[in-house]
């Protein structure tokens, strides 16, 4: 029987490890950013935003800077996904406070839920046991991952955690698919296949103009 995966919600993962949180400094990326700051933010948080895989060799910059103080990654599938060199360049720095949580919900999130490539397959846990970690575990649920973090905590890192987690962007309009129309058009002029779509109004377009605007009701 084919085994099935379950995922947990991204805000429980994340109340885990704000509920560790002590002086570690902490690299969020991609959709952990907006939800980690709403926790307690500090001078130690810092973020990875745009610089897609950037955010795990950040991390380690900081490590290898201040050894005295742990370091965790919040990371990306996607982003890591493009950046799989950076799991040997860690793993032989072998930076001993090192906590990387790659936040593997399957997508790129952020830029409109496209499949990672190979998910369903692939496994983070093993390519960063394969590269040379100290220790690398997988989670799929909030408790699970609770219970055994704190034992995690103790370990002589790099130590990745793999945590399957859900989406948050299921709402994202996506392009529609060309109609047979644009694809005639195209195969008859050459141009490209582009079929127009209307990105959704922005939250600050759809805002009430102030009072004594013209445009006001
Ligand atoms: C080098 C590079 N390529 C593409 C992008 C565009 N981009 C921004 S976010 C994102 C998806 C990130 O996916 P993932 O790392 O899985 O994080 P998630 O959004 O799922 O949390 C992409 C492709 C980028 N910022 N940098
Ligand atoms: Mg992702």
């Amino acid at each position: 029987m084919e085994a099935t995966t379950t995922h947990m919600p991204l805000g429980g993962a994340l109340d885990v490890l704000n509920r560790r949180r002590k002086d570690q400094v902490v690299v969020s990326t991609m959709t952990t950013i907006a939800p980690w700051r709403e926790r307690d933010v500090t001078e130690r948080d810092l973020r990875c935003v745009g610089f897609m895989g950037g955010a795990s060799t950040f991390g380690l910059g900081v490590a290898l800077a201040r050894p005295d103080v742990p370091v965790w990654v919040l990371d990306g599938d996607g982003s890591l996904a493009m950046q799989l060199g950076s799991l040997l360049t860690i793993a032989d720095a072998a930076p001993r406070r090192f906590l990387h949580v790659v936040f593997h919900n399957g997508v790129y999130d952020t830029s409109g839920s496209q499949p990672v490539l190979s998910e369903g397959r692939m496994s983070f846990t093993g390519l960063a046991e394969g590269a040379g970690y100290a220790k690398a575990v997988r989670f799929e649920d909030v408790e699970s991952f609770d219970a055994a973090f704190d034992e995690l905590l103790e370990v002589d890192g790099p130590v990745l955690v793999e945590l399957m987690t859900e989406p948050v962007r299921r709402d994202y309009q996506k392009p529609p698919v060309p109609t047979e129309q644009t694809a005639a058009r195209s195969r008859r002029t050459g141009r490209p296949c582009v079929t127009r779509w209307r990105r959704p109004p922005r939250a600050s377009r759809r805002r009430a103009p102030p009072a004594g605007s013209p445009c006001a009701a």
